[in-house]
Order: structure tokens, then sequence, then C-alpha cells
């Protein structure tokens, strides 16, 4: 769904919610850790967004998508789920795939689960449900990708697998720390994050050996505004129409990872 597009920018396939938050993204104290929007464009008959590459001014870079919060499906999947289920085969693949033993007998026999279903199998298996965060990928510098990480799930793993990334640089480590700390100390006083609910959306992690590591927030194709007047913590626990994502008490987390990694 991407396309290289002109000057260090990129082509996303255009979503009307994401294009919504990157507008107001712009606006926001939260700009300088978004890529920078420049509107939409039409190539070869597909509606694109137009924003930054990230990577465009590392040389080799290794990046990491950690995908935030405890929730990663919006709340409507379960209401929709309900009202009108629509059984999905692909899902269950997906499913058996990883943990053969993980669906139920019923869901064996018409080899088919619900998107809620999957979606909480998901953040169960990884580190999302205990810690708010789970790595979803990571490229190497020789652009390697490597997306197994479906079953991390402790802090012993998590370390690890940041271990790996960074190759054991604990200057690396010290660089996304003030970043991630500056991340958080945005997201507390941005008027755009009280009043969005930011499921699905992730931080990207990346750095090169010139010594440069950096993070940003990307993805926003399920982040939405909340009612007016209504706010969120990010912090509370989810219950079903609270609206809570855990973004914060997952960053917390994950700040917390970091720091002791770097501490060790
Ligand atoms: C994917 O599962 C991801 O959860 C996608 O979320 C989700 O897309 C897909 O749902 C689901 O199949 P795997 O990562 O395990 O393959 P994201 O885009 O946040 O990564 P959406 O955004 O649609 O919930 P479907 O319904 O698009 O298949
Ligand atoms: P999707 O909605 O399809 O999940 P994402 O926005 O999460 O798409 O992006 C998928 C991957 O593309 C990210 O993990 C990241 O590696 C890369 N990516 C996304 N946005 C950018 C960007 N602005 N600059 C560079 N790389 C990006
Ligand atoms: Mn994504």
């Amino acid at each position: 769904s991407f396309k290289a597009g002109a000057n260090g920018r990129i082509l996303k396939k255009h979503c009307e919610c994401e294009q919504r938050c990157l507008s107001l993204l712009m606006k926001d104290v939260l700009r300088p850790y978004v890529p920078g929007y420049h509107g939409d464009i039409e190539k070869d008959g597909q509606k694109y967004n137009q924003m930054e590459d990230l990577l465009a001014e590392f040389d080799f870079p290794c990046v990491m998508d950690c995908k935030m919060g405890v929730r990663t499906y919006l709340e409507e999947e379960l209401t929709k789920a309900r009202k009108k289920p629509s059984p999905r085969p692909d899902m269950y693949q997906k499913m058996v795939e990883v943990e053969p033993d993980a669906p139920t007998p019923e869901e064996n026999l018409q080899k088919v689960v619900s998107k809620p279903r999957y979606m909480q199998w998901r953040e169960t298996i990884s580190s999302t449900a205990t810690l708010g965060f789970r790595i979803e990928g990571v490229k190497k510098e020789d652009g390697t990708v490597n997306r197994d990480f479906k079953k991390t799930k402790t802090r012993e793993q998590v370390t690890a697998a940041f271990h790996d990334f960074v190759k054991g640089n604990k200057d690396v480590l010290n660089l996304y720390l003030s970043s991630l700390e500056e991340v958080k100390n945005t997201l507390e006083i941005s008027p755009f994050f009280k009043t969005h609910e930011v499921i699905g959306s992730s931080l990207l992690f990346v750095h090169d050996s010139k010594g440069r590591a950096k993070v940003w927030m990307i993805d926003f194709g399920k982040t939405t505004p909340l009612p007016d007047g209504q706010e969120l913590t990010h912090r509370a626990s989810w219950v079903e129409g609270n609206r809570e994502d855990g973004y914060l008490s997952g960053l917390e987390s994950l700040v917390n990872i970091i720091l002791s990694m770097a501490n060790s």
C-alpha cells in the first residue's frame, strides 16, 4: 500500500481517517514527532496521502515498528461482530499457523474466527495485553526484514529483541531514551492526543551507524476523535465503552525497558 514519492516523500494508500489526523497533527505540539504531511494526490487512478519519508536522512537505517496500546482494534469491531458477524477464514488460518491449538473446537469445525477474537488472541500471545505495546517488525541496515515477533511477549523477550536491534550499543539506547521521553512529555500536553483514541498506531525507531537515533509516531488509520468534551487518560484500564487505549501505560513500560537496558 506504499509507493515512493517525489523528493523525500512516500505515498501511502489514502485513508480519510489518517488524512484527518495528519492534518490536525500538523497544527499540534506533536508535529515534530510525526511525518510531515503534504496533502493527497492521485496516481494511476489511486488516491494517496503524501508524507515525509522518515528514513530519507539516514544512511542504511535500522528500523523497528512497535505497535502501541493495550488494544489493537476499534470498539466498533465488537459491535459489528455482535450485530452482523463476519466469519474470517483468513484469520483462522493466520491463527493456526502460529498456534495450532489456539482455536476452540467450534472454531475448528467452522475453520473461521471473528475479527475481535483474532485481534484479542494476537494481543495476548504478544506483549500487547501485558506491556501495552508489541514489536511488529524490524528492518536491518542490509534491508532484511524480520516479522517473526508474534510470540514476543515477556519483558525478557522484548529486551532481547531490542538488544539485537541496537547490537548492544548503549549510545543508541540513550538516544532512543531521550527521544521517547520527548515524545512522552509532548503527548502529555497535546490537545490532539487528549481528544483521540489512538489504536493500531506505531512508534517507529530509526537509527544508523552515523549515530543518529530517533522515534516517530506513525499510522493513524485507526485513530479516532472522541465526542465533544470527552477526553482519555490513555492509562486507565479499558472497559468496553470507555475507549481507553493504554497508549501511555505502554509507552511507560517501553521507556522502563530501554532505561534498564541503558543502565545495565
Ligand atoms: C492484521 O492482522 C492487523 O491486525 C491489521 O491491523 C488489521 O487491519 C487486519 O485486519 C489484521 O488482519 P496481522 O497483523 O496479524 O496480520 P494494522 O493495520 O493496525 O496492522 P485493520 O486496520 O483493518 O484493523 P483486517 O480486517 O484489515 O484483515
Ligand atoms: P499500515 O497502515 O499499512 O500498517 P503503516 O503506516 O503502519 O502502514 O506503515 C507500515 C510500515 O511502513 C512502517 O512499519 C514503516 O516501516 C514504514 N513507514 C510508514 N510510514 C513511514 C514514513 N513516513 N517514513 C518511512 N517509513 C514509513
Ligand atoms: Mn500499521
